[in-house]
């Protein structure tokens, strides 16, 4: 299959658990390639378009207040049907329901506080790593050990 790319948030209260490297981690066991990565504080012009799906909803202000309380680290992942395969090990949103072995399952027990986003389809995806990288655009390279991770 070909390779996709997918924007992935550890949000802040990742970073303030200290779990940054637990998450990737995780992600980059399951043998995804990191294309860019960065860490700083989300603005709210930039999170008022995240989310503008949610704007209007009960808990859209504590949403963006949220993910702008601190730095979160802000990374594209690449890989073959990487959207899907990342929102697998990421978990459903509500980390109370999330199954045991995902990241938001294992690491988190409320909505509010579910630690990671990451990108729900290919147009949501590529609209998201426009937002949050604009023209610095992710890396492309190869690895040695791709060839033992994809067929
Ligand atoms: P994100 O976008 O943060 O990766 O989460 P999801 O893709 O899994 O879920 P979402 O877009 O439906 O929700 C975005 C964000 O809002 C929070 N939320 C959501 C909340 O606090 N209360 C709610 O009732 C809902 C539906 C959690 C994630």
């Amino acid at each position: 299959m070909a390779s996709e790319r997918t924007l992935v948030i550890v949000k802040p209260d990742g970073v303030q658990r200290g779990l940054v490297g637990e998450i990737i981690s995780r992600l980059e066991r399951r043998g995804l390639r990191i294309v860019a990565l960065d860490f700083r504080v989300i603005d709210p012009a930039v999170s008022s378009v995240h989310y503008a799906e949610h704007r209007g909803k009960p808990f859209y202000a504590g949403l963006v207040e949220y993910i702008g309380s601190g730095p979160s680290v802000i990374m594209v992942l690449e890989g073959p049907d990487v959207i899907r395969a990342v929102r697998t090990t990421v978990g459903v949103t509500n980390p109370a329901e999330a199954a045991a072995g995902t990241i938001r399952g294992d690491l988190g027990l409320e909505r509010g506080r579910n630690l990671i986003h990451a990108s729900d389809g290919a147009e949501s995806a590529s609209r998201e790593i426009d937002l949050f990288f604009g023209d610095r655009m992710p890396l492309s390279y190869e690895r040695d050990i791709d060839r033992w991770i994809v067929e």
